[in-house]
């Protein structure tokens, strides 16, 4: 099948960052090419089997390119960035360029995102 005819769907939700982040080079790269389903986080959705059998993990986003199910949204940038060839530049091939927007993104991942999450949690769960 040739790389246009791919479907492609994310399953997001607005109020994920790293749903939108995934969105974002989705529009840059496929605009009006990919569609998107809501999970709605505040019911559950993310938990019930209709959507486990999609993404096993229970959370956005997830991205169906495809027949293939892609989960956690660093991986499925590094994906979208090799693939297209407009974004190439966003993951460069040199080792030594790669490991710095790598470190960026375990720094996002790892530290930056879960402090966030501790503090914003208080704010939206009093
Ligand atoms: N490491 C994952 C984190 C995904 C994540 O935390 N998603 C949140 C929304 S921002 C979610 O689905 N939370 C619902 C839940 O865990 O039940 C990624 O980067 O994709």
């Amino acid at each position: 099948m040739k790389e246009e005819e791919e479907e492609i769907v994310l399953y997001t939700n607005p109020i994920s960052n790293v749903a939108r982040s995934v969105k974002t080079l989705l529009n840059i790269t496929s605009a009006g090419k990919f569609r998107t389903q809501n999970i709605d986080l505040f019911k559950g959705e993310q938990k019930q089997e209709a959507y486990t059998s999609i993404n096993p993990m229970g959370q956005v986003p997830a991205l169906m390119f495809g027949d293939k199910m892609m989960n956690e949204s660093n991986s499925i940038m590094r994906f979208l960035a090799s693939h297209y060839s407009q974004l190439h530049h966003l993951y460069p091939s040199d080792p030594k360029e790669r490991h710095r927007v790598d470190t960026l993104m375990d720094l996002q991942g790892n530290m930056v995102r879960p402090q966030f999450l501790g503090a914003a949690r208080k704010v939206v769960f009093p």
